[in-house]
């Protein structure tokens, strides 16, 4: 860093940010061994404040990796374009190093944990010369919660720097907790890769061709290498949040999952909370956000998360949750006033985006966002759009894994307990999977092990966009196929046995918004319109609504479903709830391709479910 810069940023944050905030004596040793192995040319303990926030920024505008957007349209907002090879999660660089292979199971990829230390000692050496290495402390839920878990992310990307001051609590307040030494801190290396020479010019966005996301889960250590996009970069989301936490959560004896959770406020103002995994593509943020269609007046639904909930029991035995995160990573293309109000609120201010489109006035842009595109912009890539070269060469405006990066506490339908430290208890669990045919569009398991089982054969419909066969399913248990940091068998019986530690199960239920017609069209409207199958669920889960009886689950009947301002016909109900018999046996003959997989580790339950499932069939 430049002697300016540096002086710009001390008094930004008026102290000098090499000198150590915390007291920690194994933290600092730990700094130090690893700045003696990247060898940056500054350290920065970084303290989450605002002005150290706007200094950052500042500087990587100054430099050209952020562009300080229209300040009038989108106030407090920043626009980042990575570099073309960097735009989303490397599955087949991400690795679980467990000591034995076993362990991490086939659906991981494994690498003997010597081996990788040797690896990974050789990538970092020198790593981060000429650049700044900073210190950034960060807790995964509300600061003090017994809930919460803390890490110590040391990276040399400014822009993880303010990425994770949106999506994680950061700086003083959790170095004030490490200092009181009673939580274990899990360490998180990470580098871009790109070390600089002496008088080097930096590129808007350093990033290394190999890659390297690899996870320690014994010792609960994060090191990624190479990115310095999303998930492979901002290592308390899936890193920590999921693949680690997965592992302390076994261990524990409570739950790290890939879902969203959200309140239901009735108009007699009972709140019931219900969390939500969906693979992706499924519009689980939009799940998460949802607002009542007509004919629900006076009911309210609230935010808690829409991507990871930690759910643990609590004195009672009482299954609680809470939102690790601060923020929203949220895919931006389809995001629209109408999709997704909330949404839009959210991050019309103080939020990051990454990979859209910039408009001539300074704003951005992405498919689906307008009904009429801009009449020019500036692609994620930076060359110029038009709908017209569009129209002629395909080419997206915005890259279709673009992000924003969003404060929770903007959404307008915040729920008022998000950082309750107790988190909010939750009263059913629901499935999702994207499919045109076969699953209903909603049921509920007989109990719990019918549930894991359940959750344990979701899938979508492989759609153009993902590699493979277009109509196939994609097995993805739980949604947590690429973030299971542990062999999926003993995942799946870690689920069983948590019904022995509740005193009450939540219900668990299977949605599907995506039944097509034998013309290709959906069935169900979707949308807010999920809400009236939203209402059935909480009512199943206060044991006041009807379940009827069917092979795969309980079922509601047209006249279960509150109707009031839809006009949806009984005989289209019928379609969407249609059990077909003949597919489904061709469904659980499917099941078992990812079970053949696990078989050895596969908890009893799932064999016993299956075969009850087929003779009902
Ligand atoms: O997010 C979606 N949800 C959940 C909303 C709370 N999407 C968007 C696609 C996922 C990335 C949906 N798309 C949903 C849905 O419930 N349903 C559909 C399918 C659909 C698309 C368009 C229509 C209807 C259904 N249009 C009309 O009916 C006019
Ligand atoms: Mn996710």
């Amino acid at each position: 860093m430049s002697t300016h810069a540096f002086q710009s940023m001390a008094a930004a944050v008026g102290r000098d940010p090499a000198v150590p905030l915390s007291k920690n004596t194994h933290l600092l040793k730990w700094v130090e061994k690893m700045a003696r192995l990247t060898l940056p040319a500054a350290t920065h303990w970084v303290d989450g404040t605002k002005a150290e926030f706007d200094a950052l920024c500042a500087q990587m505008v100054e430099g050209g990796s952020l562009i300080k957007l229209n300040q009038e349209l989108w106030p407090g907002c920043y626009y980042a374009r990575s570099d073309p090879s960097d735009v989303a999660r490397v599955e087949d660089r991400t690795f679980i190093c467990s000591y034995s292979k076993e362990a991490a199971g086939p659906t991981n990829n494994w690498e003997d944990p010597y081996k990788m230390r040797r690896k990974l000692k050789e990538l970092f050496g020198g790593a981060m010369r000429g650049r700044t290495m900073y210190v950034l402390p960060f807790s995964m839920g509300p600061v003090g919660s017994p809930i919460a878990k803390i890490g110590v992310q040391l990276t040399d990307s400014p822009y993880v720097v303010a990425s994770m001051r949106i999506m994680a609590r950061i700086g003083l307040p959790v170095i004030a907790e490490i200092d009181k030494g009673e939580k274990r801190v899990v360490p998180c290396m990470h580098t871009v890769g790109s070390p600089l020479g002496p008088g080097q010019r930096d590129v808007p966005w350093p990033c290394n061709e190999e890659k390297y996301i690899v996870h320690f889960p014994e010792t609960r250590e994060i090191w990624s290498y190479g990115s310095g996009y999303g998930g492979n970069a901002l290592l308390g989301k899936k890193c920590f949040a999921l693949r680690i936490a997965s592992n302390i959560a076994r261990d524990e004896g409570w739950l790290a999952e890939h879902m969203l959770i959200l309140g239901v406020e009735n108009p007699q103002g009972e709140k019931t909370y219900v969390t939500a995994a969906f693979p992706s593509a499924c519009g689980k943020t939009n799940f998460a956000m949802l607002i009542p269609p007509a004919g629900f007046e006076g009911w309210k639904v609230w935010t808690v998360g829409d991507d990871i909930a930690w759910l643990k029991p609590d004195a009672e035995n009482c299954l609680r949750a809470i939102n690790p995160e601060a923020g929203f990573f949220g895919v931006a293309p389809g995001t629209s006033w109408k999709t997704n109000p909330n949404a839009m609120a959210t991050l019309s201010r103080n939020t990051i985006f990454t990979n859209v489109a910039l408009t001539p006035e300074g704003g951005v842009w992405w498919e689906g966002m307008t009904d009429e595109p801009p009449e020019e912009c500036l692609d994620w890539q930076g060359r110029r759009w038009t709908p017209r070269i569009a129209a002629e060469t395909g080419a997206k405006a915005a890259h279709p894994n673009s992000r924003f990066t969003a404060p929770a506490a903007q959404c307008p339908t915040i729920d008022p307990a998000w950082e309750d430290p107790e988190g909010v208890p939750i009263s059913a669990i629901i499935f999702g999977g994207r499919r045109a045919s076969t699953m209903p569009l909603v049921y509920q398991a007989f109990n719990w092990s019918a549930g894991v089982y359940l959750g344990a054969t979701i899938g979508s419909e492989m759609t153009a966009a993902a590699a493979g066969v277009v109509g196939k399913v994609r097995r993805d248990p739980m949604a947590m196929l690429p973030f299971c940091g542990y062999h999926m068998g003993d995942y799946f019986r870690h689920w069983i046995r948590m019904q022995r530690a509740l005193s009450e199960t939540p219900r668990i239920f299977q949605v599907n918004w995506f039944r097509k017609n034998a013309d290709g069209e959906f069935l169900w409207p979707g949308f807010r319109e999920n809400m009236r199958v939203l209402k059935w669920i909480i009512d199943r889960a206060h044991g006041r609504a009807v379940g009827k009886e069917s092979p795969i689950g309980w079922v509601p009947r047209y006249e279960d479903i509150e109707w009031r301002g839809l006009d949806f016909p009984r005989a289209q109900f019928q379609k969407l709830q249609a059990i077909d018999r003949q597919a489904w046996r061709l469904e659980v003959l499917n099941h078992e391709e990812l079970f053949i997989e696990l078989h050895d580790r596969l908890p009893p339950e799932t064999v016993y479910e299956r075969e009850l499932l087929i003779c009902r069939l």
